[in-house]
């Protein structure tokens, strides 16, 4: 198989699926190995996008899902000219969150059509495409207990199990059968058995 040097990596997942964790644990394995890399999220990215994120997700903006979804693409097109084109190929590249988000959340959860998410998506993105996605998963037991007892900070905190079910259900369609996708369980794995997995995969496509 081809290796890259710099792959540009996606973390996705729901609320309480581990991916925060995931993507935390392994910038420290990078950073402690002295790989160059940068780890930007969405919403947010650019100085301008983290700007966007806080409107989006600021529990005092009763937004309409389509405007949520247009406020997503713009802090996306800010990122991919101005941090990931700059960086494609001279830094590993980490996203929590990417354009699969967009397509779960938007239209496998609120009902947006999938096919205009899907050409926006390919017109901001063009022609560049993530090395690998990293699907974090939650049971819904488990999402309960969490959910349960995490804060409610922003808009997205609010929705209720049905929707996140939905979400994650979408991703798994996004998954099936892509070899680019590797699953990782929170449920029946640690944080630390789910790391030496990313590690394990990353090295397959990393020189
Ligand atoms: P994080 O907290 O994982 O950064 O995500 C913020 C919210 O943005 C997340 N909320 N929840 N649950 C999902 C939402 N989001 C979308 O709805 N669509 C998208 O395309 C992206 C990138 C994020």
């Amino acid at each position: 198989m081809y290796k890259k040097k710099y792959p540009v990596i996606i973390f996705e997942g729901i609320e309480a699926s581990g991916k925060s964790t995931n993507i935390n644990n392994f910038s420290k394995f990078l950073k402690k190995n002295k790989y160059q890399f940068i780890k930007i999220r969405e919403p947010g990215g650019t100085k301008f996008s983290e700007k966007l994120r806080k409107i989006m997700l600021s529990k005092s903006n009763k937004l309409d899902k389509k405007t949520d979804l247009l406020l997503i693409l713009a802090s996306r097109s800010e990122n991919v000219s101005k941090i990931i084109y700059k960086n494609y190929q001279k830094k590993i590249i980490l996203i929590d969150r990417f354009s699969d988000s967009t397509i779960a959340y938007q239209h496998y959860g609120m009902g947006l059509n999938l096919n205009i998410i899907k050409n926006l998506n390919s017109y901001i993105i063009g022609k560049f495409k993530p090395d690998l996605t990293f699907l974090c998963t939650v049971n819904n037991k488990n999402m309960n207990n969490r959910l349960k007892i995490r804060s409610n900070n922003n808009r997205y905190d609010n929705f209720k199990i049905n929707f996140y079910n939905k979400v994650q259900k979408g991703f798994l369609k996004l998954s099936k059968n892509k070899k680019k996708y590797v699953l990782l369980d929170s449920n029946n794995s640690t944080p630390a058995e789910n790391l030496n997995r990313i590690i394990k995969e990353f090295k397959k496509i990393a020189k």
